[in-house]
């Protein structure tokens, strides 16, 4: 069943804030770019833009070590930012945010600090057959020198986690419990909510993925009693190396640090160091002061917007477009239908290569991701070496959609011949 759509009022506020984001008045050859890879990466707005040039022009200096006055207000600003993103996730407190470089540090630091802790023999940490390879493969490499058990959710084909055996794959065993909040692959909108009530009923922690989520919808840390959370920048209008994890005040102080150096230490002597205060703690050399101050604006300019507006709109467009792709001749679409999944839709076509629909999408100006999306699990699922991918974001109208349908229908008759 698909949701009412209104393709006039989602695309009107759309194509007002296209204007906001000056690389999308690019043209790609002699065509309009339809930017449709907002999973791998989104555009920025000028409000970030600018924040970031105003903090290299004006503020530029090292944080948390000068006493003159572009040290102190590039402070400021770099805290400020803290705050931004701690009020975008109902965080209780800014001291609970680390900034990191993305989703991909975020979980290593987890890994390295919590699980090197907390982890032993005989334990479990138990992830899903859907997770991107960022929440794959540090697990392994720990369970390879720690010697835990590493399990899986399996994955159905209809693109939702299979929970019948949740009994038994969560029990007293489980110390872990970290998967994907928004399948990119899939789009799946998993049950965080629910996942978590059962990983804590057996004192396991949770650690969520939150980098699909966080930009398309709102995150409430606090109503999800999540223990960990992590996310990019760079996929929320923020600039590229940026991002953070959330967690809980007590998980925060109980860890170890993960890297050693400048910023997280009280004091240091020759036989041995004192930790700064959490989140510094984790916050090891100069970090990435213009980046964390362009997250911050991303935070503020994603709040102004509201996540249940941008949510809604993405809901509406990508019934509009899985509705379209349907009707493209040997299209399929992987996942589940657009009441349960979020605003990317990945596809194969018959007898045309992801990379040959994207090159072909590319001469029409649109751009799409084709790959495996660095999730091969759900590929070899699938039975599949690759899929394409249209992921949306808030400046997407029906017409970019349009553009996109057109494009692919244009490539399925080259194919024909
Ligand atoms: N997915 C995609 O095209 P980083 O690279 O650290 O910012 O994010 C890693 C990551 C972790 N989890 C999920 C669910 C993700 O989607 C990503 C990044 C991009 O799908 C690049 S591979």
């Amino acid at each position: 069943m698909l949701m009412e759509i209104n393709p006039a009022a989602v695309t009107d506020r759309a194509e007002e804030l296209k204007r906001e984001f000056p690389i999308l008045a690019r043209r790609i050859g002699d065509k309009r770019l339809v930017y449709l890879d907002n999973a791998a990466t989104s555009q920025k707005p000028e409000a970030v833009l600018q924040a970031m040039d105003d903090y290299y022009r004006l503020y530029n200096a090292n944080v948390h070590r000068g006493v003159h006055t572009l040290s102190e207000e590039a402070t400021a600003l770099y805290e400020q930012a803290r705050v931004r993103i701690a009020r975008l996730l109902h965080a209780p407190s800014e001291k609970q945010i680390v900034f990191t470089r993305g989703t991909t540090e975020s979980i290593n630091l987890v890994a390295n600090a919590w699980g090197r802790a907390n982890l032993k023999p005989g334990d479990e940490v138990l992830i899903t057959e859907m997770e991107h390879h960022s929440n794959i493969v540090p697990w392994q490499i720990l369970r390879d020198q720690i010697g835990f058990t590493l399990r899986y959710i399996p994955l159905g084909l209809d693109g939702l986690l299979d929970v019948s055996d949740l009994d038994s794959l969560i029990n007293e065993r489980t110390k872990l419990v970290s998967f994907i909040h928004v399948s990119n692959v899939l789009g799946t909108i998993n049950p965080a909510a629910e996942l978590i009530a059962a990983a804590h009923a057996v004192g396991a922690k949770v650690l969520l993925d939150g980098a699909q989520s966080v930009p398309h919808m709102p995150v409430d840390v606090q109503a999800l009693d999540v223990d960990f959370l992590a996310f990019s920048g760079h996929k929320m209008c923020g600039p590229t190396g940026s991002g953070a994890l959330y967690a809980k005040r007590e998980l925060l102080e109980a860890m170890p640090p993960w890297m050693g150096g400048g910023d997280m230490i009280r004091e240091v002597k020759m036989s041995a160091s004192k930790w700064n205060a959490v989140p510094y703690k984790f916050e090891a050399g100069t970090p990435s002061i213009a980046e964390a101050v362009g997250l911050g604006a991303a935070a503020e300019y994603l709040s102004a917007l509201g996540m249940d507006w941008i949510n809604a709109h993405e809901r509406a467009l990508v019934g509009y477009a899985y509705e379209r792709l349907g009707q493209v001749e040997g299209l399929r679409i992987l996942g589940p239908g657009p009441d349960q999944r979020s605003g990317l839709i990945s596809f194969t076509v018959d007898e045309i290569h992801p990379h040959d629909l994207s090159a072909i999408l590319d001469q029409t100006g649109v751009a799409v991701r084709a790959g495996h999306h660095c999730a091969q699990p759900i590929h070899d699922r699938f039975g599949i070496p690759a899929s394409a991918r249209a992921s949306l974001y808030f400046y997407n109208t029906t017409e970019d959609i349009d553009q996109l349908v057109s494009g692919l229908e244009h490539a399925v008759q080259i194919f024909a011949w």
